[in-house]
């Protein structure tokens, strides 16, 4: 899933860190300075990570395992009788730059917030297990996450005394959906709730995703979809022949020479390159460079230049080029096309592991509970090779999760949480048009409480971060609209 800040990007350990608002510092994105640093140097404020004593297993009375899970807090702008907000951790680390800067801390000064940031459970560094084995993962899951939430706001509104003010949650992408069950499931703590760019239907064949990526690139120039589609053909039908593999190492820049034993193989090869796009389309011209992410300026208008450009010679050439401009941006020597290494890297159990950044958990959250495989299945798309089955197969691969116990996960999931039919009030679903999530999110009002917010050409959770003087007029119209909202529950 691509939906690495705001989520839900799925699958590739590369594509997967785009997804959450929290997420940096991995795969591709390794090498800038961390903002921590940023913050000690320039300025200082440095928002201090702090400890809370949770629960392993929050629903066996039995079970007394305890863990330590990472929060922080920003007090600056706390009025006594003001509301609390908290702001919900995803699959990545919580990044403190979010105790600094973002929309919700310009509420939070408007409306006299005291400002709470809690990380996931394992994620970053909240740890509740030795390790990351299969076995372990089973307490990883987004209804444990939710009762992590509930105890801490209990917990913490008794020690210092605010039991009795308005909690208002925020997320974006998964934690988009977590802020909304949060309410859903846990009225009397949560009072209202901001669900930007959040999923809310599982499903193991999100197939709409590279449908919306289509007409994304369609809203740049209609010609792009139809090249991308073109280059990506072109590339399929040379990986039949394995006389073109030398010349394919070349142009993509591969570490090692291409081999291609399997279909997981191809498939992996194939995903990894349409990645450049949908990171690009899901994440475009957002404002994440103050998380300390680089290579922002990166665009669709960036992508289908190059897509356009003749003198790069045929589409096919032209995508290569795209895949050597994504690899110059981020500082990735070499392309690694192998599904043995990826899988090796997935099935790696310690917190020290390739994967254990996030990537090897919420892809376990995608098979025990979520899908959203963004497979090749829909004709309506301009990718080939990538099929649902590649998916799936890795749930098997990775955590011995077989096809049907995914489908039936999945089915739960929407019966616990009732997917579109979201039965509670002051719940706001912010969400953006050229995101390809929006396709899974809540795309029109449900009720006068539960409004929706509509930001035509914007992308992934793009009303968290901050604003910029360049942002689209719609953006800031609606930033605007979702603190009038909350202005007004509050008062209720
Ligand atoms: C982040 O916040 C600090 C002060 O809180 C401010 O000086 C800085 O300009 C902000 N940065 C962004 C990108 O908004
Ligand atoms: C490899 O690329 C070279 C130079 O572009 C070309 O002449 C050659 O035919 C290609 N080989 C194959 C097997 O496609
Ligand atoms: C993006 O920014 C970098 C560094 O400022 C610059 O070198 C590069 O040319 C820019 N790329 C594009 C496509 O604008
Ligand atoms: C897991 O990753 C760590 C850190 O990279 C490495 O030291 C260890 O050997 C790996 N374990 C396995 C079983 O590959
Ligand atoms: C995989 O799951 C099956 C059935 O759920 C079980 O019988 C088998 O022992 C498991 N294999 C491993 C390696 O855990
Ligand atoms: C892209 C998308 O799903 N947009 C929806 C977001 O919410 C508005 C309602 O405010 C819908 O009209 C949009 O279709």
């Amino acid at each position: 899933m691509a939906f690495q800040t705001c989520v839900l990007l799925v699958c590739k350990v590369t594509l997967f860190f785009l997804l959450s608002v929290f997420a940096v510092g991995e795969g591709r994105y390794k090498g800038f300075r961390s903002f921590n640093q940023l913050q000690d140097t320039r300025q200082r404020v440095v928002f201090e990570e702090q400890w809370f004593t949770q629960k392993l297993d929050h629903f066996s009375g039995a079970d007394q395992r305890k863990w330590k899970q990472r929060y922080f807090v920003n007090e600056a702008f706390y009025k006594p009788e003001g509301p609390v907000f908290l702001m919900i951790g995803g699959e990545g680390p919580a990044n403190p730059a979010w105790m600094q800067n973002g929309t919700w801390l310009i509420y939070a000064e408007k409306l006299g917030a005291l400002c709470f940031m809690l990380e996931h459970r394992f994620y970053g560094k909240s740890h509740p297990t030795v390790d990351l084995s299969t076995d372990n993962l089973r307490f990883l899951s987004s209804r444990q996450a939710l009762a992590d939430l509930a105890h801490f706001r209990t917990t913490m509104a008794e020690a210092r005394g605010l039991t009795n003010s308005k909690w208002v949650a925020f997320g974006g992408s998964y934690p988009g959906s977590l802020a909304a069950w949060f309410r859903l499931k846990y009225p009397h703590l949560v009072y209202a709730s901001v669900a930007t760019s959040a999923p809310f239907k599982a499903t193991v064949n999100f197939e709409q995703y590279l449908e919306v990526v289509w007409r994304s690139l369609a809203s740049e120039n209609v010609e792009c979809p139809l090249l991308v589609k073109m280059a990506s053909d072109s590339l399929v039908e040379r990986l039949k022949d394995p006389k073109t593999y030398d010349n394919i190492t070349k142009d993509f820049n591969l570490c090692s020479k291409l081999q291609i034993q399997s279909k997981m193989d191809s498939a992996y090869f194939l995903e990894m390159l349409a990645g450049n796009f949908m990171d690009v389309v899901q994440y475009n011209e957002d404002n994440r460079g103050f998380e300390g992410v680089t290579g922002t300026n990166i665009t669709i208008k960036v992508l289908c230049g190059v897509m356009g450009d003749r003198s790069l010679g045929e589409p096919y050439a032209r995508y290569a080029a795209v895949a050597r401009l994504m690899m110059d941006t981020f500082s990735i020597k070499c392309l690694d096309a192998s599904f043995s290494t990826y899988l090796s890297e997935m099935t790696n159990t310690s917190w020290e592991g390739p994967a254990a950044g996030g990537g090897r958990q919420w892809v376990y959250q995608t098979c025990t509970e979520f899908g959203f495989y963004q497979s090749t299945d829909s004709p309506n798309q301009p990718f080939t090779g990538f099929p649902i089955e590649y998916y799936v197969k890795q749930c098997a691969d990775f955590y011995n999760v077989s096809a049907e116990q995914l489908a039936e996960a999945v089915a739960q999931t929407n019966e616990y949480y009732g997917g579109y039919e979201i039965r509670s009030s002051r719940i706001v679903f912010p969400n953006g048009s050229i995101d390809p999530w929006h396709a899974l999110g809540i795309t029109q009002d449900i009720a006068p409480d539960l409004p929706a917010v509509f930001i035509t050409g914007t992308a992934h959770c793009a009303n968290m971060y901050p604003a910029r003087s360049e942002d689209l007029l719609q953006l800031t119209l609606a930033r605007d609209h979702i603190i009038l909202l909350l202005q007004k529950w509050l008062k209720q």
